[in-house]
């Protein structure tokens, strides 16, 4: 039963960190709700300073306190996007199933989260900005989503014209790949100049019309230079948008 396992795993998890492990020790806090289902990684609740001086619209560094949730060890990757839509949008389907799913604009990401939701009777969605952040830095003050040197965390820099398979670069201390490089990934919520009036509880910050003109990417990708895989760094764009180098990870909400 796969609700019992993920609480199972969560358990194992809590008990570890009981007995002194540390964050880098998350790996057995990990679960899959179906076989072909991302496996989700159990981030416990904390705070973290979120944003970095000097950029306008990574200030102010603000405290944001999260509750416990699971994220995708990896990018969502092509074979997972079909086991769950029965299609490939992918501009490098040659690349194959380990790669991760692109060329998907953020409505297609978000209804990816939908049919998974469907399929496993839990809720997963789109990481907030500040979940995203969160899982990036992994308790760490690096400039990059698990150290200071983004060759060794992140494919980018255009050096192969192509997206790479996934989990092949270095994880951060919570285990998790290619938060930096790889594929930008799509994030709930709206583009806004800076976060003054940021959510201080890690939730999405989205027009209260629902709508939005840019929707947040992160991590940098495959095609752009090492400066985007930076941990903080922000890139808005039309979420009607597609490119090869735009994929996602999901969040599922712990029950
Ligand atoms: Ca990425």
């Amino acid at each position: 039963m796969p609700g019992a396992n993920a609480k199972h795993t969560i358990r194992k998890f809590l008990l570890g960190l009981a007995c002194g492990l540390a964050l880098a020790d998350a790996r057995a806090g990990s679960f899959r709700d179906a076989p072909e289902a991302p496996e989700m990684v159990v981030l416990p609740a904390g705070s973290f300073a979120m944003g970095a001086r000097g950029r306008p619209d990574t200030e102010p560094v603000h405290q944001v306190t999260l509750p416990a949730f699971a994220i995708g060890r990896h990018e969502v990757t092509q074979g997972e996007w079909k086991a769950v839509m029965g299609n490939n949008p992918s501009r490098f389907a040659e690349c194959g199933d380990n790669c991760p799913v692109e060329n998907v604009n953020w409505h297609e990401a978000v209804e990816f989260a939908r049919h998974l939701s469907a399929r496993t009777g839990h809720t997963y969605r789109l990481p907030s900005e500040a979940e995203w952040e969160y899982a990036c830095r992994a308790g760490q003050a690096h400039d990059f989503c698990g150290g200071d040197n983004p060759a060794a965390l992140a494919w980018f820099g255009d050096e192969y014209g192509a997206p790479q398979p996934v989990g092949r670069k270095q994880a951060n201390a919570l285990g998790l790949h290619d938060m930096g490089g790889n594929v930008w990934e799509w994030t709930q919520d709206c583009m806004q100049a800076s976060y003054l009036g940021a959510p201080a509880d890690g939730s999405a910050w989205e027009a209260s019309s629902g709508q939005c003109r840019s929707r947040i990417l992160r991590g940098g990708s495959w095609l752009d230079g090492p400066q985007y895989t930076r941990a903080t760094l922000r890139f808005g764009f039309d979420p009607k948008f597609r490119a090869g180098d735009f994929g996602f990870r999901v969040v599922r909400q712990l029950d």
